[in-house]
């Protein structure tokens, strides 16, 4: 596999903090958003993902992420992006109708937005937000991989079930939702989502340009390979 078609997570950086759609980087031709509810996990999946517990500042108060933060994959023009997250009560209405209009804004309008992580509680999933996102990337055929984060807090028997559930709830009929277990904790299901992302930044021949190569790894947009057990 050559430099160009493989990505090293650990090589991810911090670019910038945009507050809106118009401060997005030009230079990032694709990115994956990490969306979900506040508290979901999202900044320590980053940080997991990517071998660096400073990259992304997570807290256990939840609204810690404000912004929109870039974290570009070493030199290729690709990024994975922490979004702040949403259906924090105490956040006054005012700035919570702001901030959706702006998460609106990157969703319907970011060009180089070619997947989306939501990321759920595995204790809590499915909220109405989460369904809400759903239904949007659904209209807009935009591929999701749903993480059922902090799985180190349940047994592996109501872990399977509720990610049996939740993939049954989410299935779309272009294929384009598909669900893991994961925990930042124990590292579980780490090469379930890193295969995932690399099959949404990279070109694949079978899906974009069949004479770029022999690349044959699947698409994990349309299967979903392994449970994380
Ligand atoms: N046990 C366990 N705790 C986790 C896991 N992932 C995150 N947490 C904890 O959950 C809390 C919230 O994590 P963050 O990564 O900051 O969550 P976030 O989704 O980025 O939150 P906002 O930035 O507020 O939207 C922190 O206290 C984390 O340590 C996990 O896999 N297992
Ligand atoms: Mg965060």
């Amino acid at each position: 596999m050559s430099e160009q078609q493989n990505i090293r997570f650990s090589d991810a950086f911090f670019v910038k903090s945009a507050a809106k759609l118009a401060q997005c980087p030009n230079e990032i031709l694709s990115e994956v958003a990490f969306a979900g509810r506040s508290n979901a996990g999202k900044s320590s999946a980053l940080n997991c993902l990517t071998e660096n517990r400073k990259l992304a500042r997570t807290s256990k108060t939840p609204g810690r992420t404000q912004l929109i933060n870039y974290f570009q994959l070493g030199e290729a023009p690709l990024a994975l992006v922490d979004l702040p997250g949403y259906g924090f009560a105490k956040v006054p209405v005012a700035m919570k109708n702001a901030w959706q209009k702006e998460l609106a804004g990157y969703l319907e309008k970011r060009e180089a937005l070619c997947g989306l992580v939501l990321l759920m509680d595995i204790r809590h999933p499915l909220k109405e937000f989460d369904e809400a996102m759903l239904q949007w990337a659904a209209d807009s055929e935009m591929p999701v991989h749903i993480l059922l984060t902090k799985a180190d807090k349940l047994k592996r028997g109501p872990a399977k079930s509720t990610l049996l559930k939740v993939r049954k709830a989410t299935a779309r009929k272009d294929g384009g939702v598909s669900v893991q277990v994961f925990s930042s904790l124990s590292g579980d299901g780490l090469p379930e989502l890193r295969k995932v992302l690399r099959a949404w930044l990279l070109p694949q021949p079978d899906t974009q340009d069949s004479e770029k190569g022999t690349n044959s790894e699947p698409n994990p947009g349309k299967e979903t390979s392994g449970d994380g057990f």
